[in-house]
């Protein structure tokens, strides 16, 4: 059986914060036709597609909070992308932000979604490493609060079957931890999807703000590599709100070489032809996992901090 599959990075330009659902959810309906004008099979958007990067502003209002979230997925204003995908037969990986309700507490999750060709929700994830502060920081040009309006996700790294391989979902900061692969790595990941909003400038460590474009390769490459699968992470770019956003969106194999990248700072499609078979080059060599881990001498890994 062949296991190639075409997939496309939907990288998004800005939104800004008065642009409604419905046009950011008309861009990425574009972005999905053109996808699959080009062949791909899955389409790969960012986090929190569907709204402005909200966690740049402190909010006490919680009904303008809540404003940002999705109770309902799909909910009426994003069906239409579930539709095309479903009459486009192709399958497509979306970031929210989710709000549960249990009994009177809402509880807040930044999440993706794996939606199949025909759909159907097939996996959920919600994210685990959060950055930023939990309080205003005013003397910051812009905010970072997904410690407040966020708790970390509660569903692990699952890997789901599906595309015809074993599907992981990550989400921004997650990328950056080594843990995030390889918890799905021995799970046998083939290809991990995520969507990042990354700023270029942090305001607590304003001197790598011109590493922002390499550490977020460089996390990726290596992410893939050290687990043989292939990484899809795809970006909100370009300044919104006054904020730069980085881009480069890119798709890696299991070898760690970058294979296709956005060239802009727009909406910008970029598609690859993943072979889910190449992933055994990797994981039956040099990282197979069964073979040659140590996990007596890793203990400290996932021992808890004072
Ligand atoms: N969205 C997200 O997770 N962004 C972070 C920025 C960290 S700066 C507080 C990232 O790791 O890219």
């Amino acid at each position: 059986m062949n296991r190639k599959i075409c997939v496309a990075a939907a990288q998004m330009g800005p939104i800004a914060r008065a642009e409604p659902r419905e046009s950011a959810v008309a861009r990425m309906m574009d972005m999905m036709r053109e996808s699959h004008g080009r062949g791909a099979r899955l389409v790969v958007f960012p986090e929190l597609a569907l709204t402005t990067f909200f966690p740049r502003w402190w909010m006490e209002d919680e009904t303008e909070l809540d404003s940002f979230y999705e109770e309902e997925m799909p909910g009426p204003t994003v069906a239409p992308l579930f539709e095309l995908a479903r009459r486009l037969e192709v399958g497509f990986c979306l970031g929210y932000a989710e709000i549960v309700r249990e009994g009177n507490r809402k509880r807040r999750f930044n999440t993706s979604i794996l939606v199949d060709p025909a759909g159907r929700v097939a996996g959920k994830y919600r994210k685990v490493h959060l950055p930023g502060h939990a309080n205003h920081e005013p003397d910051w040009s812009f905010q970072h609060l997904e410690k407040a309006y966020f708790e970390p996700g509660d569903l692990g790294f699952p890997v789901f079957d599906a595309f015809d391989g074993r599907v992981g979902m990550c989400i921004c900061n997650d990328r950056r931890w080594p843990e995030t692969y390889r918890v799905m790595g021995l799970q046998g990941v083939e290809i991990v999807l995520l969507g990042y909003n990354t700023p270029v400038h942090y305001p607590r460590a304003p001197q790598l703000d011109h590493l922002q474009n390499f550490h977020n390769h460089l996390s990726m490459q290596a992410g893939a590599y050290q687990n043989g699968t292939w990484v899809v992470g795809v970006a909100k770019a370009g300044r919104e709100e006054g904020c730069d956003l980085i881009g480069q969106s890119c798709i890696v194999a299991p070898t760690g070489e970058i294979v296709a990248m956005c060239t802009t700072l727009g909406d910008e499609v970029i598609v690859a032809d993943c072979d889910l078979d190449r992933c055994s080059e990797i994981q039956d060599n040099i990282f197979d996992l069964a073979l040659h881990r140590q996990p007596q001498h890793y203990g400290l890994i996932s021992a808890t901090h004072d």
